[in-house]
């Protein structure tokens, strides 16, 4: 039986990644750093089921000495670096923990490897962000990067680290340059799933109004289920490389917004509210992926539409307001 380790379990990413791996027949591992909230780290792995089927270590991406205590124990085949600060907006807040959790935390893993699993398979979750403000209609492998925020900066660090590592010591390392994905395990302070939530909560007469800011920017948005695929089979390759995941389409947020609003029968202009302060200090305006090597060499391509994916998001955010309602309902 394969031994996965996963860092960043607990994230959207983690979790599907998780499901998938299992569903391959493999014994799961992941780090998890301590929290003071003992017991909601987990959330997402009980979401899809399998909290019970992982094994949980606690370690932390800028511990040396804790990783390599984990590496040890579990003597990996694989290890995927999912791990991160992952919010581009709060990179401007926390600009040094980004840096030493999203840049200093992937050579501190590649160590780790190096050190304690020198034969181990590595994954790096690299960022369109790294693209920012590229002048090209599509992002491949071979388009230039031009970061535009602390975070975009600290994942290229990542990036070209993975790259001298297979380069400098021949390790098994890819890096996937994914582009935005989401499902109903996003965490709740990125686009679309603050639009599916606060969707569902005008719905359900919770709330009145959806409020954002630079509804101009457009994304290639895809499945998170569909993309841990593709991590997956950058490992199973006879060597590491680089690989660009996307769908191929660009959304902007004001139609990704509407597709939601639609869904439920509402008028998007009656409840939208563009809040200057929710502007960056400096915007990605367009993504636009090119799959076409993943495509090629991988197999691989995105199975979900942007549709079905905002729908599924917004009917599961409309069942777990409906739970919650009632459940204040029965205690009150
Ligand atoms: P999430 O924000 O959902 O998950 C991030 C994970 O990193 C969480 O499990 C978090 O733990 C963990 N983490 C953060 N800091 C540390 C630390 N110091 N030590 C150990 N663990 C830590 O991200 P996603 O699942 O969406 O993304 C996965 C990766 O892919 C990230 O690296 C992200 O930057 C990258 N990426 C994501 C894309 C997307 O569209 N989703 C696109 C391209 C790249 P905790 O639960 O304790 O917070
Ligand atoms: P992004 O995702 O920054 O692309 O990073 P996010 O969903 O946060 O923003 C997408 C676009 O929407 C605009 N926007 C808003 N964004 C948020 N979060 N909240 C708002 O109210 C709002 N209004 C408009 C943003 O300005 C932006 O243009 C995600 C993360 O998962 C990264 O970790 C990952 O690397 C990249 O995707 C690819």
């Amino acid at each position: 039986m394969k031994k996965a380790l996963i860092t960043g379990i607990t994230g959207q990413d983690g979790a599907y990644l998780s499901q998938f791996l299992l569903s391959k027949g493999y014994e799961v591992h992941g780090i998890v750093r301590r929290s003071s909230h003992l017991g909601v780290a987990d959330h997402r792995l009980r979401w899809l089921g399998i909290a019970d089927d992982v094994t949980l270590h606690d370690a932390n991406l800028t511990d040396l000495s804790s990783l390599l205590r984990v590496f040890n124990e579990v003597g990996p085949d694989e290890v995927y670096n999912l791990a991160a600060q992952s919010f581009v907006a709060s990179s401007w807040n926390q600009p040094v923990l980004t840096a030493n959790i999203t840049a200093t935390g992937v050579v501190t893993m590649l160590e780790a490897v190096r050190l304690a699993a020198p034969n181990a398979r590595f994954y790096q979750a690299s960022s369109s962000e790294m693209y920012g403000l590229i002048q090209q209609d599509r992002q491949s492998e071979s388009t230039p990067f031009y970061p535009r925020s602390p975070y975009a900066v600290a994942k290229l660090y990542g990036h070209w680290i993975t790259v001298n590592y297979r380069e400098s010591f021949g390790a098994h390392a890819s890096s996937g340059i994914l582009f935005n994905h989401e499902s109903p395990l996003r965490g709740i302070e990125f686009v679309t799933r603050k639009v599916t939530d606060a969707v569902a909560r005008i719905k359900l007469g919770m709330s009145k109004e959806l409020r954002l800011g630079n509804i101009d920017a457009t994304r290639d948005w895809g499945h998170a289920r569909d993309y841990v695929k593709a991590m997956w089979l950058m490992l199973q390759q006879e060597k590491g490389d680089d690989y660009v995941v996307a769908t191929g389409r660009t959304t902007s947020v004001r139609d990704m917004c509407r597709i939601a609003f639609q869904h439920v029968d509402l008028d998007m202009e009656e409840f939208l509210v563009i809040d200057p302060a929710l502007f960056r200090p400096a915007e990605v305006d367009i993504l636009l992926g090119d799959p076409s090597k993943a495509n090629r060499i991988l197999g691989w391509e995105a199975e979900t539409t942007l549709e079905d994916m905002i729908c599924e998001m917004l009917d599961a955010d409309l069942d777990r307001l409906a739970v919650k309602a009632a459940t204040a309902r029965v205690r009150a």
